[in-house]
């Protein structure tokens, strides 16, 4: 079989004091922290999007990228090498999922009916592939968001006849990842938003947003598929203003209308970013909410206000979104999925496998380092400390609810001006630094 990688092997692991730039350093599959293989903990998955389909144009220039698998006469062809690669990828690299969206791995064709059967075909092939390689899908998705048909959103466009047609693409979309064992179906909000209230139903949107997602629910229980649903946040991008702003407004959403029990968030940390929150926050008021599904894994850039969907790289960022994962039990059947593309100027097909490698290697350092400082304790000490006063006394009557205003009253006319403590927040981040 051709190799479209031919330069690269099997990526190993070597330990931190390899310099082989195509070994890993960090991330052993099989090393145990924890009671779980590092494996089992991060789930890593390739996106077939960015990795495959993302060939280096940004709004001022085309692709940079060159790939031999794009270099086929007709698109069928091309789809068809480009799945062949991208599990030659996947199994290179080791990982063991990959996501994708439908048009991702198939090219639309005349109409709905031609554009399904291309799926098909494409299907066959990768289910054959994740047959030969054990690879598996994480979550597949729709990209109701390219096609222009789109230019005001699916299923909160004015027009009921797109509503249809995205109702028939999710409908697809469920049934394709259905049958590759998809462990999950992700509701990115595409075009989900408005550019101005001036021409928009706001309420109206809204409702028809979630009828829309309880069909899908009603659907998923009509095929049998028992993957997690997965909402993803994200406050603007393309629209000004997207419904699905970040997880706080999700959480509202799916509440009032009677959806949260049929959804977790897969939270991205560049879109966390993008809401003017930090990744953390975002992981734990999901967690908090048992609304912690899944990772689409990136970071942005601090001097520049969109989604540069960059690499995970940095490890202050690994370790906390570790920290926050390990104490909340994990995230199966959720993973880590490179949500990220190369830089335009990054233009060799190593540089795929370059990016990836330090995107392991830096979850992987961010599981070790979070696991330490679980073993250690000494940040649950600290805010079991801050908190103390609940557990005792007046705290503990507030807290169980045996006290109203009146007694509250009374009890500082007794006891006087607070005490006060300190919030040791450089303490804190001092020691932090010597986890990471
Ligand atoms: C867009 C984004 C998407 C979703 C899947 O910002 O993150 O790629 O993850 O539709
Ligand atoms: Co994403």
């Amino acid at each position: 079989m051709k190799e479209w990688f031919p330069n690269v092997q099997k990526i190993a692991y070597e330990g931190p004091e390899s310099d082989n730039p195509f070994a890993f350093k960090h991330y052993n599959a099989d090393e145990v922290v924890m009671g779980r293989t590092m494996a089992e903990h991060l789930r890593f998955a390739v996106c077939y999007w960015h990795t495959f389909k993302n060939l280096g144009s940004d709004p001022f220039g085309g692709d940079t990228m060159i790939r031999s698998y794009n270099d086929a006469r007709n698109e069928m062809k091309v789809a068809e090498n480009t799945m062949q690669a991208a599990f030659e990828f996947f199994t290179k690299l080791g990982v063991h999922f990959w996501c994708f969206h439908d048009r991702d791995i198939a090219p639309e064709g005349d109409d709905l009916a031609e554009t399904n059967k291309r799926l098909d075909k494409i299907v066959d092939l990768a289910e054959s592939l994740q047959n030969d390689t054990g690879v598996k899908l994480l979550w597949g998705t729709t990209n109701a968001f390219t096609h222009r048909r789109f230019l005001a959103g699916a299923s909160t466009n004015p027009s009921p006849d797109v509503f249809a047609y995205a109702a028939c693409q999710v409908k697809k979309a469920m049934e394709i990842t259905h049958r590759l064992g998809g462990q999950g179906y992700t509701f990115w909000g595409g075009r989900e938003g408005y550019e101005t209230l001036l021409n928009t139903d706001m309420a109206r949107e809204l409702d028809h947003l979630a009828g829309f997602l309880h069909l899908a629910v009603d659907y998923k229980e009509e095929i049998g598929f028992d993957g997690q649903f997965y909402i993803e946040p994200k406050p603007k991008e393309p629209t000004k203003h997207q419904y699905d702003f970040d997880a706080g407004s999700c959480h509202a959403f799916l509440q009032n209308y009677d959806l949260v029990d049929h959804f977790k968030l897969n939270i991205e940390a560049n879109h966390a970013t993008l809401a003017a929150h930090t990744f953390p926050h975002e992981l734990e008021y999901a967690a908090l909410n048992g609304l912690l599904g899944s990772v689409d894994a990136n970071r942005g850039d601090m001097l520049l206000g969109w989604d540069t969907d960059q690499f995970p790289t940095d490890l202050y960022d690994t370790t906390l979104t570790m920290y926050i994962i390990l104490r909340n039990g994990g995230f199966s059947p959720g993973g880590l999925n490179f949500d990220a593309h190369i830089r335009r100027q990054s233009i060799d097909p190593d540089d795929l496998f370059h990016a990836h490698i330090g995107g392991m290697d830096a979850f992987a350092r961010g599981l070790k380092n979070a696991a330490k400082m679980i073993a250690d304790g000494k940040f649950e000490g600290a805010v079991r400390k801050r908190y103390a006063g609940w557990e005792t006394g007046i705290g503990a009557r507030i807290e169980t609810g045996q006290v109203g205003f009146a007694d509250l009253e009374k009890y500082i006319l007794e006891t006087g001006e607070p005490e006060l403590q300190s919030g040791r927040q450089e303490l804190l981040e001092n020691m932090l630094n010597e986890y990471i």
